[in-house]
């Protein structure tokens, strides 16, 4: 395309202001541009600016008059489930792995920014003493699914774990994957697929240049999954494969149960089409959106939103009226999921006022001091109103939520707590299964021999546990590399 087309197609929606350095740059930076600019849907961004920007103008409301808890009819507790009914629910799930049914959605998209990783936050190591990253547990969870799914139902079925990378994050996390050998999985039933991103605008709707050849740009946000999971074919590859269920989750969860066979279970049995995982908030202060209704529609409600007085509310039982904190961790049936791409383009957007790097009207790149244009988001939970039937399911903290987030000097959602989090629930097991281990004493048991404290029963009945830190490993690793726990056994 000519300069005087693009010209005067940028014009049209004001934006004609992007090849203002065409004289400047290299034919190679031309070529790059052009291509950037072909890419946009310029009426589309317009409107998401003007959307944008008439959210960001609505202040939060304290939304107490319309708000309401979960009704007890979508709502159940797995702490306060039968071992018959969890049993019921795990079978289920367990069914529908083995028949290939079950996907999972990780949202490795995120930049990390806050725990100042250089890289993909799943190839971080929190010093577990086997040193695994969270890419590693995630994907060992899975092989260990697989297998448990197999023996229970005599048939063999693959778990498709798709993985929702971003620009910066798609080749390092592909390339780490694949120097591990897929760390036990197949292949072919792990695909990468990349979210789009959103134009950066200052405060007129202008487009913001970061160079003079290239746009001004963000990642869509974890709600961006929806419109890339269209553009990218796993709308398409999810039927081929014949998935039905999908569990979406944050990668920085260190307990993530992985394609959880109780949640699948849970919303199938309730034929749900959409769900949420949920932890009962630890204090009416707790800075965590908390999954409710607003005049009739599920929603998460950031804490901003909600009165002291609401978030203080209790129920006669004592519980916190509004105490179902979102945790990141959905469940979405294939069939909604294939609905949403018909709304995606009117999801919410959640917009931020930002520094933003750029290059000015005399062709310098300047790095402002106070915030000058907006980047916006669009979030995974912004879909739960357009639920047919959306339904919650309470976990406990303890056993399934730790968010690695900040750097350990902020003293919370750290690799440290990540790390005691995880060592304490699995010092809960061994003590479950008859083996004796003091609080001093770190074992970590390994995802390829426990999903989540099954099969340690012959390994740990009686055995004291003294060597810390120990790593207790299936068969398979421990005759491939030795150290703690060489025979299984410390
Ligand atoms: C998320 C939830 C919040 C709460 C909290 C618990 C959202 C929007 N917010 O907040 O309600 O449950 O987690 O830990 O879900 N990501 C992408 N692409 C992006 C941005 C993020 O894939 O453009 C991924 C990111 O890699 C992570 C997940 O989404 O796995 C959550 O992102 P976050 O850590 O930025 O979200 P946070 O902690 O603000």
């Amino acid at each position: 395309m000519s300069y005087e087309d693009l010209f005067t197609q940028l014009k049209c929606h004001g934006q004609e202001h992007l090849i203002k350095y065409w004289p400047d740059i290299s034919e190679n930076e031309r070529e790059q541009l052009a291509g950037e600019l072909r890419k946009i849907d310029f009426v589309e961004m317009n409107e998401i600016f003007h959307r944008g920007m008439e959210s960001s103008k609505v202040i939060a409301e304290k939304l107490d008059d319309d708000l309401k808890p979960i009704p007890q009819s979508h709502y159940e507790a797995v702490p306060s489930l039968s071992r018959e009914k969890i049993e019921e629910y795990e079978n289920i799930g367990f069914r529908e792995i083995s028949e290939g049914k079950v996907g999972v959605l990780l949202l490795a998209g995120g930049q990390a920014t806050r725990l100042g990783f250089g890289h993909p936050k799943g190839m971080y190591n929190v010093g577990l003493p086997s040193h695994k990253t969270l890419f590693q547990i995630q994907a060992e969870r899975i092989v260990r699914l697989q297998k448990i799914a197999e023996e229970k139902t005599g048939k063999e079925g693959k778990i498709t774990w798709y993985i929702m990378t971003s620009e910066h994050t798609m080749a390092p996390t592909a390339e780490f994957f694949k120097d591990h050998s897929f760390f036990g999985l197949e292949e072919e039933n792990i695909v990468f697929f990349e979210q789009g991103r959103l134009p950066c605008f200052d405060f007129n709707g202008k487009i913001l240049l970061d160079e003079k050849y290239q746009l001004a740009s963000a990642p869509d946000g974890n709600g961006g999954l929806y419109r890339a999971l269209k553009t990218q074919g796993m709308l398409d590859d999810i039927s081929r494969r014949g998935v039905e269920h999908l569990h979406a989750h944050s990668v920085d969860n260190i307990l993530i149960k992985v394609a959880d066979p109780v949640f699948i279970g849970y919303c199938l049995s309730r034929n749900a089409d959409c769900a949420a995982k949920v932890v009962q908030k630890s204090s009416p202060s707790e800075a965590v959106g908390v999954v409710c209704r607003v005049n009739g529609h599920y929603k998460v409600v950031e804490y901003s939103e909600l009165s002291d007085e609401a978030a203080e509310r209790r129920n006669p039982d004592g519980r916190l009226t509004f105490s179902a904190g979102n945790i990141c961790n959905h469940y979405f049936s294939s069939e909604f999921l294939k609905k949403i791409s018909n709304f995606e383009s009117k999801l919410k957007l959640h917009v931020a006022k930002k520094k933003i790097p750029y290059v000015d009207d005399n062709g310098v790149r300047k790095k402002p001091t106070e915030p000058n244009g907006i980047k916006m988001e669009k979030f995974i939970f912004d879909v739960f109103e357009f639920a047919e039937k959306f339904i919650c399911l309470e976990v406990a903290r303890d056993v399934e939520f730790s968010a690695l987030k900040n750097a350990d000097s902020a003293g919370k959602d750290c690799p440290l707590t990540a790390r005691q989090d995880l060592l304490r629930l699995h010092r809960k097991y061994i003590r479950e299964a008859g083996g004796i281990v003091k609080d001093d004493v770190d074992v970590e048991i390994s995802p390829l021999l426990s999903y989540g404290g099954e099969n340690i029963d012959d390994l740990v009945k009686n055995e004291v546990f003294t060597i810390s830190p120990f790593h207790l490993k299936s068969m398979e690793e421990s005759a491939t590399n030795g150290v703690n726990g060489a025979n299984g056994k410390h």
